[in-house]
């Protein structure tokens, strides 16, 4: 039998509170069994006061237990890796493949203008895979990917940024309605970033920004007919454990 597994969650701005317009500092979750919460609130307690963003004055953890016959079985994604030599390189790379995964000329220019020009937001925001349009109306707080974690038997990077991205890759691209999602970080000290879909996998580009420069975020691209509400329940709320099946990472 497997034992409890519990949602753990984190938010940390500067300036106040995000509901009250503070700069959004750093934020965590995970899914872990009972005997990692003590370690895991540790460490995303220091995650937020180490952050390169700054240094926050609100921070939230929380804790909820995970219904665990809800849990579905996902897949990691296959990984490839494009290193460019410029900045200029890497946008040009990571805007060809997804020009690639079928995503209209608007709807990368908007994602790009998103991740360019900020504000940065604590979530990902959805954008129409062919009008461009912004499909969900969270404002600044956007769409947090949570409750999702690795299953045991799964060979980790041992990368914790990386491990988590590829984990929120595996389940955005696990859903039917998602067709690619772009990121690169908001930290201002990394500069790496990516381009996924299901059957494309998870394209690292190793430059898509100057290093110091704090803007980048997530847009997830979705199919026109797509249920948002459903769409974001699911990436919020349903929880998923990701296994590797033995693949390289
Ligand atoms: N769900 C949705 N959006 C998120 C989540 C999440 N769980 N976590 C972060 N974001 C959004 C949010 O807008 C952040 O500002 C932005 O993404 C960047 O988050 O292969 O480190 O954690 O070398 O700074 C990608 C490349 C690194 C890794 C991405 O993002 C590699 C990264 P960060
Ligand atoms: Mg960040």
């Amino acid at each position: 039998m497997r034992s409890e597994l519990f949602s753990i969650r984190m938010r940390a701005a500067e300036g106040g509170a995000h509901e009250d317009g503070g700069k959004h500092i750093s934020g965590a979750e995970a899914l872990v069994e009972e005997k990692g919460l003590e370690k895991s609130v540790l460490d995303f307690l220091s995650k937020a006061r180490t952050h390169t963003r700054g240094t926050p004055d609100f921070l939230q953890i929380s804790v909820e237990k995970v219904a665990t016959h809800d849990i579905r079985k996902i897949e990691t994604l296959p990984v490839r890796r494009f290193d460019v030599s410029s900045i200029a390189e890497g946008r040009e790379k990571a805007a060809e493949l997804l020009k690639r995964i079928r995503i209209s000329k608007v709807a990368i220019d908007n994602a790009f203008h998103h991740l360019l020009n900020g504000p940065t937001h604590r979530g990902a925001i959805l954008v129409e895979a062919h009008s461009g349009e912004r499909m969900d109306a969270r404002g600044l707080k956007g769409i947090r990917v949570s409750r999702f974690g690795w299953n045991s038997d799964a060979a980790l990077p041992a990368n914790g940024r990386i491990r988590d991205a590829m984990a929120i890759a595996s389940k955005v691209a696990s859903s039917p309605f998602s067709v690619a999602e772009l990121c690169w970080s908001d930290d201002p000290d990394y500069t790496a970033g990516y381009v996924s879909s299901g059957t494309f996998g998870y394209m690292r580009v190793s430059r898509l920004k100057e290093i110091g420069c704090e803007t980048g975020g997530r847009v997830f691209f979705i199919l026109p007919n797509t249920d948002v509400d459903d769409y974001i329940r699911y990436l919020e709320k349903c929880p998923v454990l990701i296994s590797t099946k033995g693949r390289e990472l």
